[in-house]
């Protein structure tokens, strides 16, 4: 693969990590706010976006080009309220799927099908992420932020399950 893909695609990873931060980050701020459900499916996000970053670090495996991980940032650490943190969620799912689009473009500009088909994938996701956060965005709009709402919807959201890896290879 051209080493301005592989560059690309590290990049990609450590977009991937901060979100994986950003969200650890959003699901401390909701269980030190009594949130313990958000904070749960939070945390499932978290978990999510790192499995995320290690399918673009099996691929650079894979092809032969070098994994190199680059710095994190310190991630926002206070919100409002519930509604605020999915607003934050939702906006950064809008940045990871532009970011997604422009790699896709350049995969198909470097003529490389194998990174193309791998980027179907993520942009299947991206459509399932923001899909998610936006239904639950309906849903506190529907229901309204007082109490006893926002106590229905963090039981509900403290039922999300933990994404499945996929088998090691080998
Ligand atoms: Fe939340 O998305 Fe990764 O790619």
């Amino acid at each position: 693969m051209t080493s301005a893909l592989a560059t690309a695609i590290n990049e990609q990873i450590r977009a991937e990590f901060q979100s994986a931060y950003l969200y650890l980050a959003m699901s401390a701020w909701c269980a030190e706010n009594n949130l313990p459900g958000v904070a749960h499916w939070l945390r499932m996000q978290w978990q999510e976006e790192t499995l995320h970053a290690v399918k673009f670090i099996d691929f650079l495996h894979d092809r032969g080009a070098g994994v190199h991980l680059l710095a994190l940032e310190e991630p926002i650490r206070t919100y409002r309220d519930a509604a605020d943190v999915f607003e934050h969620v939702r906006q950064h799912e809008q940045s990871i799927t532009a970011r997604i689009n422009v790699l896709y473009d350049a995969a198909v500009e470097h003529r490389d099908r194998p990174l193309e088909i791998l980027l179907q994938w993520f942009v299947n996701e991206q459509v399932e992420e923001e899909a998610q956060v936006n239904s639950i965005i309906d849903q506190l709009k529907l229901i309204g932020n007082d109490g006893p709402s926002i106590y229905l919807i963090d039981r509900h959201l403290a039922t999300r399950p933990a994404p499945v890896a996929e088998p090691a290879k080998g």
